[in-house]
C-alpha cells in the first residue's frame, strides 16, 4: 500500500478525542454540564473581547476552543505502560516529561503523551496524562503480591487494538477504514467497568492501603478518570461552576490570575461516588461503591525558562508553607497566593529580558516590506546580530529589534503538567487523607525502563521552538 493512503496520526487523534469526549459524557453526565459551561464563558469572553481569538497562540476557533484538551489514565504495570505507549504513538502521541508524585504522597509515577511538532498541536492538542503505579508502595507483600497479580491477569487492551498496532507499526500507518477500527477499539481500554475485579474484602484492603492503590488495580481497565476542555477565564468559570453546585475543588492550582498567564491553572468538579459489582468469592456479586471520575477545566499560559521555572517553584513552596491546607483555606490561600506571586514580573518584556519565559521572533506585523528590507539592512550592518539569529541565540541586538517593532514576541504557550497541581488535583479527588509519607521508590529511569523509551524534557522542546523561529527571522 502507498504511504499516500494512510490517514495522518494527527486525524486519527482527533478522531479518538472525539470519541472519548462523547464516551465520557455519556458515562458522566455532569462532566457534559461542564463542557456546556465551558462553552458559555468562553463565548461570553470572545463576545466582551473579540480580539481574544486573534491574539490565541494558535488562531482557533471557538469550538476548537473549548474542546478537550487533556484527559488522564493510571496503568498497573511496565507492560500496560509500554503497550500504551506503543498505541499513543498511533495517534501522534509521544511521552514528554516525568512527574514523580510519590513526593507528593501519591504512590504513580507519570508522564503526558502528547503531540510534538507545533502543527501536530496546532490540528489537535489532546493529551493524555498517565501515571503508572509503584507496587512496591504497597508495604503488605501479601497484598502487593496479590495486586501484581490482579493486573498481570487482565488484558486491558483488546486483541483487534492490538493487531492495528502491530500493523501500524509494520506499515507506518493505518488506512482509513483501520484507522477508524482503531479508534473503536482502543477506546474499549478507556471504558469505565463497574464489575470490579476484586471482592470487597480485597477492594476495602487496597483502598486503605492506598485509595488511589483501589481504582488502579481493582478493575479490568484504566478508565479515564477525567477530561479536560480549555477555558479563556478559569476564574469565571470556577465561579459559575461554584454557582451551578457542581462540587468545584475550593482552590485553583498553578499560578494566580495575572495580566500575562503562566503555565497552566486548573480545577475540577470532585469525583462522584458510582456503583460497583464486586466479584465475591463465593461466585456471587455484591454491591458498592467507587469514587473514581471526575471532570476537569484549564487555562493555559506561557512556558517557562528552567529560571522562570525556578522561580514560579521557589514561590509556590513559600505559599504552601504559609498554607499548608489551602483546601480548608480557600480564601486565606488566595490572598497568600496573590502577594506572594507579586514577585514575578508580569509584562511581556521583562519577561523576555529576564528569559523568565520562552517566546516566537517573527517579523514585525507593522509594513512587511519595510519591516524586511529594514532587517536586511540591519543584519548587512551587524554580522553578530545574523550569526546569533542563525544560530537561534537571543543578544541584545535582538532587543534592540523588537524595541523598535521590526521584531515582534509571542509567549510559546505550555502544554505540560504541573507535579504539584497534579498533586493537588489527584489529593481533592481522593480526600485530603490520601497523602502519604513515601520512602524514594519512584525515579525516571525506573519510569523509562518500563515504559520502554525515555521521555522527551519539555524544556529543550520549548527552548527549540524558540531557536526554531529565531532561525527562521535569519532565513528572511
Ligand atoms: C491525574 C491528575 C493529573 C492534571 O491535570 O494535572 C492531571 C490523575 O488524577 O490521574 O490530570
Ligand atoms: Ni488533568
Amino acid at each position: 500500500m502507498s504511504s499516500t493512503a494512510f490517514v495522518s496520526p494527527d486525524q486519527i487523534r482527533s478522531q479518538f478525542s472525539q470519541a472519548m469526549s462523547a464516551m465520557y459524557r455519556k458515562e458522566v453526565p455532569l462532566y457534559g454540564d461542564l463542557i456546556e459551561l465551558v462553552g458559555e464563558v468562553n463565548a461570553a469572553v470572545l463576545e466582551s473581547n473579540p480580539q481574544t481569538l486573534q491574539q490565541l497562540d494558535r488562531g482557533e476557533s471557538l469550538e476548537a476552543l473549548s474542546e478537550e484538551r487533556h484527559g488522564a489514565i493510571r496503568l498497573g504495570s511496565a507492560e500496560e505502560l509500554s503497550t500504551m505507549r506503543r498505541l499513543f504513538a498511533v495517534m501522534g502521541m509521544y511521552p514528554v516529561g516525568y512527574y514523580d508524585l510519590t513526593e507528593a504522597g501519591i504512590p504513580v509515577h507519570s508522564t503526558a503523551f502528547r503531540p510534538l511538532s507545533m502543527e501536530a498541536l496546532r490540528a489537535n492538542p489532546f493529551r493524555v496524562f498517565t501515571s503508572l503505579l509503584c507496587t512496591d508502595l504497597i508495604s503488605d507483600p501479601a497484598l502487593r503480591e496479590q495486586a501484581e497479580s490482579v493486573i498481570a491477569s487482565r488484558q486491558i487492551f483488546t486483541p483487534n487494538a492490538l493487531t492495528l498496532i502491530e500493523r501500524f507499526e509494520q506499515d507506518g500507518g493505518l488506512s482509513e477504514s483501520d484507522a477508524a477500527s482503531f479508534v473503536t477499539e482502543s477506546l474499549e481500554t478507556f471504558r469505565w467497568h463497574s464489575e470490579a475485579l476484586v471482592d470487597s474484602d480485597t477492594y476495602q484492603q487496597l483502598h486503605d492501603s492506598h485509595r488511589l492503590i483501589a481504582d488502579i488495580v481493582s478493575f479490568k481497565g484504566p478508565h479515564i478518570n477525567h477530561l479536560t476542555p480549555r477555558t479563556l477565564d478559569i476564574d469565571l468559570a470556577q465561579e459559575k461552576m461554584i454557582t451551578a453546585n457542581m462540587s468545584a475543588k475550593a482552590i485553583i492550582e498553578g499560578p494566580p490570575t495575572r495580566q500575562h498567564p503562566i503555565l497552566l491553572r486548573q480545577t475540577s468538579f470532585k469525583a462522584l461516588q458510582e456503583t460497583v459489582a464486586f466479584k465475591q468469592t463465593d461466585g456471587e456479586s455484591k454491591t458498592g461503591a467507587h469514587t473514581a471520575r471526575f471532570g476537569e477545566i484549564e487555562q493555559r499560559g506561557m512556558a517557562l525558562t528552567p529560571k522562570g521555572r525556578e522561580l514560579y517553584d521557589r514561590l509556590l513552596d513559600d505559599v504552601r508553607l504559609q498554607v499548608p491546607h489551602p483546601e480548608s483555606n480557600p480564601a486565606g490561600y488566595q490572598q497568600v497566593l496573590t502577594s506572594v506571586f507579586s514577585e514575578f514580573p508580569d509584562d511581556i518584556e521583562t519577561l523576555r529580558k529576564q528569559e523568565l519565559a520562552y517566546f516566537e521572533y517573527r517579523a514585525g506585523t507593522g509594513l512587511p516590506e519595510t519591516t524586511n528590507s529594514l532587517l536586511t539592512l540591519m543584519c548587512e550592518q551587524s554580522p553578530d546580530l545574523l550569526d546569533n539569529l542563525k544560530q537561534g541565540e537571543l543578544s541584545t541586538e535582538i532587543d534592540g529589534l523588537v524595541a523598535l517593532g521590526l521584531v515582534t514576541v509571542l509567549p510559546i504557550t505550555y502544554e505540560d503538567f504541573l507535579p504539584v497541581s497534579a498533586a493537588g488535583i489527584f489529593q481533592s479527588n481522593l480526600g485530603q487523607e490520601a497523602a502519604q509519607d513515601f520512602t524514594q521508590s519512584a525515579n525516571q529511569t525506573s519510569f523509562e525502563q518500563a515504559l520502554g523509551t525515555s521521555v522527551s524534557d519539555p524544556f529543550e522542546w520549548y527552548e527549540n521552538v524558540q531557536q526554531n523561529s529565531l532561525k527562521q527571522l535569519a532565513r528572511k
